[in-house]
């Protein structure tokens, strides 16, 4: 037990949760945005509202930005900025879904100039990857169609095909393609990348710089995302994830909130294969809003229930798991993983942060830092960030 507490400390010390930059603006609902006292207004803004996420953490070592919500003159000096908050700048987020031209869709638009602004966009994010050192773009297309006979099924795909190619022939050593899927939203009829499958598809013709991101949120209820995991692992498609929660559909709540045994599960099945660490390959992401939670804290939050879900994850006898699989035990092989998700791991993880000269609480801590009273002061005046914005 020793021997794995003393592990599970080295590999929670070394472990990154990315934090998207959208999580510190504005943002709601199609039905109303509450906005917040205090909220970035500019990139800048963003990354030092991340950074102090990190400094309550100290997991929290990257920024996903979100193009062209933060887009700035000079991308190296926004990543000369994380740096100096000790941050840096993560995935490079596409959007083609705010233009009026991307009403039918955008890479799968049945108009090839409409699909050849997309694919510009695109290719002006991986530039975006080569100023900033961003190794990753992670794709999410909000094409589909509403109506049976709307378009071709088959021809949308032929389209997004072409433009996926185009755009990892652009990147450059040491870059990836990351494919996100999502069942439905904003198209309801059909979704042209609904599920993994297709994702997966898509990734393993364009070759190995191309991989698939599990948004957690973007499956119907009762679908096993274990499993997901444990078949892209397999296959060495599994570029990253965005964790989130939801519970209808998807709402991009706080990681863990409604459903921490999932969470659990996931991290089970990439801690047994020993891909948790930074090392790994696989891009650890929040995909987060905050409508009506405070925005920094609600990410502390969310941080704070991942590296729980992986202590209990890290935890899991597996000598004694793997005992009980073998001689087909069922109830000592259940009773073993339940052990592990019934520990209390918070006591861990507060001497693990004591060990790294962090507070044992990073939700008071920041709570009494008068960091928030700060920017509610600091921040008046310009244009809070937003969707959009
Ligand atoms: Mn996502």
């Amino acid at each position: 037990m020793n021997d794995r507490v003393t592990h599970a400390k080295q590999v929670l010390a070394s472990q990154n949760i990315e934090l998207p930059s959208w999580a510190f603006g504005n943002s709601g609902t199609r039905f109303k945005v509450f906005a917040q006292q205090g909220v970035p207004r500019d990139p800048f803004e963003k990354i030092a509202d991340a950074a102090q996420v990190n400094a309550y953490t100290g997991a929290a070592g990257s920024v996903a930005l979100h193009i062209p919500w933060d887009k700035v003159e000079d991308y190296a000096a926004l990543a000369a900025h994380a740096e100096a908050l000790g941050v840096r700048i993560g995935t490079i987020n596409s959007n083609t879904f705010q233009d009026d031209d991307y009403m039918l869709g955008s890479v799968c638009h049945p108009d090839p100039a409409v699909r050849r602004k997309a694919t510009a966009h695109l290719l002006e994010c991986v530039d975006i990857m080569d100023a900033t050192g961003s190794t990753d773009l992670k794709l999410w297309f909000a094409d589909g169609t509403n109506y049976p006979g709307q378009d071709s099924i088959a021809d949308r795909q032929d389209r997004l095909a072409e433009v996926l190619a185009t755009v990892y022939d652009r990147l450059g050593d040491g870059q990836r393609l990351l494919l996100e899927y999502k069942l439905f939203e904003p198209s309801f009829y059909t979704t042209d990348v609904p599920d993994w499958g297709t994702a997966y598809a898509h990734c393993l013709k364009l070759g190995p710089k191309a991989q698939v991101v599990i948004d957690t949120g973007h499956h119907a209820p009762g679908t096993n995302i274990e499993f997901i995991v444990a078949i892209l692992l397999r296959e060495g498609k599994l570029g990253g994830f965005d964790f989130n929660s939801r519970f209808y559909a998807d709402d991009d709540l706080m990681v863990g909130s409604a459903d921490p045994f999932q969470l659990f599960r996931i991290m089970h099945e990439l801690a047994s294969q020993d891909v948790v660490g930074p090392d790994s390959g696989i891009a650890y992401m929040l995909d987060q809003c905050h409508n009506i939670e405070a925005k920094i804290p609600g990410q502390i939050r969310s941080v704070m229930n991942v590296q729980e879900a992986t202590a209990k994850a890290l935890l899991v006898d597996t000598e004694a798991l793997s005992a009980a699989q073998a001689s087909g035990d069922v109830l000592e092989a259940n009773a073993v993983l339940m052990d592990a998700y019934n520990t209390d791991v918070r006591p861990l993880l507060a001497e693990l942060r004591g060990e790294l000269g962090l507070a044992a609480d990073p939700m008071r801590a920041y709570a009494a830092s008068g960091y928030a009273e700060a920017i509610r002061e600091d921040r008046l005046g310009g244009q809070a960030a937003g969707w959009g914005a």
